[in-house]
């Protein structure tokens, strides 16, 4: 079936800094956690590091070239904090703002719509020294890097970002610790979530004093959470990681406070005395737009303290779990297809979150900032790439947007995850989700055949279905 997608759907694609740009310590940049992380033995796969990634730092203007070609509306890019502002507080670092000025203007020329966001995992290694993101001081910190660089960039920024999947942040940082700094502390990943909500609020606050016509907006990777039976044990399991990975964002962000139900849950934990009076209040700064990353579902049961466990949830190699509080927690296999991620391949997960959405937060407009998909990428000797996994993967989730819009959901946009092949966090290079191929020894970029689909669908507005194989 063709589904034609209203006009003014804002059809992009995203990346971010530590994961294309490379330039590690070029032009003053400082380092980040990230940089401090992939250095460090044993924590990424093949030991690979983000110093070149995808070189664009130098390749910006040529990537603009494709983005323009792919006949996009909107790019969403990430400024790296080290490279704007070395260590996290105090002076700017003029280079580090002009590249991102130049970026900024090559999309307005090109009439596209730039999609800043501020964080998107790349902290300072200064401010971590300095406690991260379990200190509330990083919280103010944040407040004036998003000053100096609002400042900069301003109102030529369409939609300012605060936080990309803070979740990650707080959970695969300080919990499980499978994402730079790599802690593992129960409470200090709750203190993060908060001041990562707490930042989101102050920061929020400047974009709307310095930029008032820019839209203001945060990413989130929500979770569908899924019962392994209707038993009441494995219902509560769904509010428990329901509130864990959602609410403890979604709570504060729109409703103005934290869910109570997460506090008893984690009150041998923390007494959640890092929220101050008035903080939830700031972190409800209003938004103009969620955004909405999706790969997947979830599947969890309660554990009897018996049976084997699954564990499926993310530990990675690490033995400490990002679900903090909910060790009884079960995370169970899915039926497959899977990515190479080893993610469950589920269009109608997308559907229903949006609907979720679309039914607690009426009014909120939606854009889908990420989705995508990795696969295995195999290059013909004619320099093509075959990714129908992919192709077929984009447009059964292009589809579920289509059928949320069709009840109703308020979806505004859909970015693909991502322009180009890039460092995928822990798995660094090995997994490839770009819809352009990056050849990581000559740096060539060479489109595969979901860009030449995305392409039509980016042109025309309309999804149609891929041509059999
Ligand atoms: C996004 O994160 C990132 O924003 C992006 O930088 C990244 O390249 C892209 O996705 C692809 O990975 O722990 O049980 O929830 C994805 C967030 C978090 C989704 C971990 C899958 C694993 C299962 N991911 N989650 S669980």
């Amino acid at each position: 079936m063709t589904r034609v997608f209203p006009e003014g759907f804002v059809w992009g694609s995203a990346t971010a800094s530590y994961q294309i740009e490379g330039g590690a310590t070029e032009d003053g940049r400082g380092p980040s956690i990230w940089d401090t992380y992939s250095h460090t033995p044993g924590r990424t796969l093949n030991g690979d590091t983000g110093d070149v990634a995808a070189d664009h730092y130098h390749r910006w203007a040529e990537d603009l070239g494709h983005i323009a070609e792919l006949g996009l509306a909107a790019y969403r890019f990430s400024i790296s904090w080290p490279r704007v502002q070395p260590g996290g507080c105090g002076a700017f670092n003029r280079a580090g703002l002009d590249f991102y000025s130049r970026l900024v203007d090559g999309l307005l020329e090109r009439g596209v719509r730039p999609v800043a966001t501020m964080y998107h995992w790349d902290l300072p290694q200064e401010l971590e020294d300095a406690g991260g993101w379990p200190a509330r001081d990083t919280a103010l910190r944040f407040r004036d890097y998003a000053a100096g660089i609002v400042e900069a960039l301003g109102d030529r920024v369409h939609t300012w970002t605060t936080f990309n999947e803070p979740w990650c942040s707080a959970y695969l940082g300080y919990g499980s610790g499978v994402h730079a700094p790599g802690r593992a502390e129960p409470a200090g990943a709750l203190a993060a979530v908060h001041h990562l909500n707490l930042a989101h609020g102050l920061a929020g606050r400047v974009v709307r004093e310095l930029a008032p016509a820019a839209e203001l907006s945060v990413t989130l990777n929500l979770h569908v959470v899924r019962p392994a039976s209707g038993s009441a044990a494995d219902a509560d399991a769904v509010r428990r990681i329901d509130a864990l990975a959602n609410r403890a964002f979604l709570g504060p962000l729109l409703d103005g406070a934290y869910p109570a139900d997460l506090l008893a849950d984690t009150a041998k934990v923390t007494d959640w005395s890092f929220v101050h009076d008035g903080d939830e209040r700031t972190i409800a700064v209003p938004l103009d737009v969620l955004g909405v990353n999706y790969y997947s579902t979830t599947l969890v049961r309660a554990w009897d303290g018996v049976s084997a466990r699954s564990d499926n949830d993310g530990h990675g190699s690490s033995a400490h779990t990002p679900w903090i509080g909910a060790d009884d927690v079960d995370f169970l296999p899915q039926p497959g297809p899977y990515t190479a991620m080893g993610w469950n391949i589920e269009p109608a997960g997308l559907t229903e979150l949006l609907l979720r959405l679309h039914r607690e937060h009426p009014g909120l407009p939606l854009m889908i900032t990420e989705n995508g998909a990795a696969f295995d990428d195999v290059v013909t000797p004619d320099g093509r790439v075959h990714d129908d996994r992919r192709l077929d993967y984009l447009y059964r989730h292009v589809d579920a947007v289509g059928a949320a819009m069709d009840a109703g959901a308020d979806v505004r946009g859909y970015f693909v995850w991502s322009l180009l092949d890039n460092f995928e966090w822990a798995w660094g290079y090995d997994r490839r989700f770009g819809i352009i191929r990056v050849d990581y020894d000559t740096q060539e970029r060479i489109w595969k055949d979901s860009a030449h689909w995305y392409r039509g669908l980016a042109t025309t507005g309309r999804l149609e279905p891929p041509a059999p194989a």
